[in-house]
Order: C-alpha cells, then structure tokens, then sequence
C-alpha cells in the first residue's frame, strides 16, 4: 500500500486553516449575522461556521481530491479513502457569537482511522498550533512541552459543559467535587483551544464529557506530541464518554478523581 506523505498532510491542514481563520475573523467583524440553533436553544450555528466549512471543504478538495471529509455542519462524505480530513469550521460558537477572542478552526487529518496531522487556529490572535504524529507539536516554530506539574492540588484545569442541561446539572455536581481538588478551573469555551493551552502549559490538564470528533481531534494530537497522556476514563480512549489530557506528573491522580466523581456518567 502506497505510503501517504504526512508531511505534505500538514501543510494543506496549515495552508486551509488559516485561509478558514481569515475569512471567520473577516465575518465576525461584518457582525455576526444569522444565528441558527441545533440540539438545543444554547447550541448555535452562524453563517459564518457554514462559510467556513464550505471553504474548507472546498480547498480540501482542490488539494486532495478524493479524500473523505468529517465536518461538524455537513457531516460525513466521501467513502473509500485513506485520508478523512476532521473539521470545526468555528470551534467556541457561543464565544464567536458574544464576540470574545476565544474561537479556533480545527482541523485534523486522519489516515487509516489514525490522526496524523493536525493544526488549530485562533483567528483573532493569529496564533496557529500545529502537529504531525512523532514530530511534535508547535505554536508557530515554538517546540511545545506540557506541564511538569506533580500534584493535583496544584493543578489547573479546563474544562466545558454541554448544551443539555440535564448533562450541565451533572457536570455542575463533579466540578463542585473537583473544585476543593485542584489549584483552580477555567472554562475558557473551545475544546480544541483547551487542549492547545494544556499543550504549551496555559493550563496544566483538560476533560470535558460529550465532545464531538471535530472538536477535539487536531487539539488532541498537538497535545499528545507535547508530552499529555489523552486519554477516556478506565482504559478507553477519548471520545464523547470522556476526553481526559493531562501530564504524566499528575494524569493517574486527575483521572482516579474523575472516575471517583463519575465524570464520564451522567445523561
Ligand atoms: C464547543 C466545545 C467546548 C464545549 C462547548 C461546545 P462548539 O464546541 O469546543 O469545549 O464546552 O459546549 O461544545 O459547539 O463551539 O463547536
């Protein structure tokens, strides 16, 4: 089987990340538009996170036709490729929509069900974290490297909450019991940026329950090639049950309390 140049996989991420990155930043200052919602009242969907997928999707094709694309408003197409390429259009929406700096593109490419390239893009700050599988993760040309922290209660940790409220009622009751646990929380409102941070030591872990693919695929490589273990709870891998990242020095001691806080359960 024809080997895929991983490399050239990341270029393309780089190149239509931040030509994605220009035209939300562009959008947000024409003011923020049309706002739709989806899975409930507080989950929204802008113009501007279609026109950048469009774009995206586009691009991607023009530069890799062929390819599958996983995208969060236009969901799954193409069949039959090596390469699925995982996109959040505008990743922190409800940051996007109140205007706050804290939104990224996300976009990660897989082969053969692996991700293997992946860069996330805040628009506003221009700031482009990036990664390829065994070589690294960056913001721009600076070598990333996670947190050296040893003990949980000097810890700090990001998380989210969804948009459900019986599923925010529950993540109300394990965050109050992880509160007393650790140096402090901060719910900064984009997944993919979350993971960024804990990559260069921003913050020092993440977890978040009910994460899609596209928010956390790009982020989750740029965090593992900065040293985090990324990781669901009790030997599964992340997913919508649990997407856990945090350093070597204080992974066990985080997950045991979310195993104990049953951070994974809950609707
Ligand atoms: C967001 C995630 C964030 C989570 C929000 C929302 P979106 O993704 O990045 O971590 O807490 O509830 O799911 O919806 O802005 O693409």
């Amino acid at each position: 089987m024809d080997t895929i140049d991983v490399e050239n996989l990341l270029d393309v991420a780089v190149r239509v990340a931040g030509e994605a990155a220009r035209l939300a930043v562009r959008m947000r200052a024409e003011g923020v538009g049309e706002v739709d919602t989806k899975s409930t009242e507080t989950d929204v969907v802008t113009a501007a996170d279609r026109a950048v997928e469009t774009l995206v999707v586009s691009l991607l094709s023009e530069a890799r036709p062929g390819d599958a694309v996983l995208a969060e408003e236009s969901g799954a197409s193409g069949t039959g490729s090596r390469v699925r390429w995982i996109l959040d259009p505008i990743d922190g929406t409800v940051n996007y929509v109140y205007g706050l700096p804290q939104y990224a593109v996300s976009l990660a490419a897989e082969v053969d069900g692996e991700v293997v390239a992946g860069v996330v893009v805040n628009p506003v700050t221009g700031e482009q974290w990036s990664a390829a599988a065994g070589r690294g993760a960056y913001r721009g040309a600076r070598r990333l490297r996670c947190s050296r922290v040893t003990q949980l209660s000097q810890t700090l940790v990001a998380t989210g909450f969804g948009y459900d409220a019986r599923r925010r009622a529950h993540q109300a009751k394990v965050l109050a019991g992880l509160l007393p646990r650790v140096r402090d929380v901060r719910r900064l409102g984009a997944a993919s940026l979350d993971l960024c941070f804990a990559a260069e030591g921003r913050v020092d872990a993440y977890f978040e329950k009910g994460l899609s693919p596209w928010d956390w695929a790009a982020g989750a490589l740029i965090a593992r090639e900065a040293g985090l273990l990324v990781t669901g709870l009790a030997g599964r891998a992340p997913g919508d049950g649990l997407v856990v990242a945090a350093p070597p020095g204080v992974y066990q001691q985080l997950h045991d309390e979310l195993v104990d806080l049953d951070a994974g359960g809950g609707p």
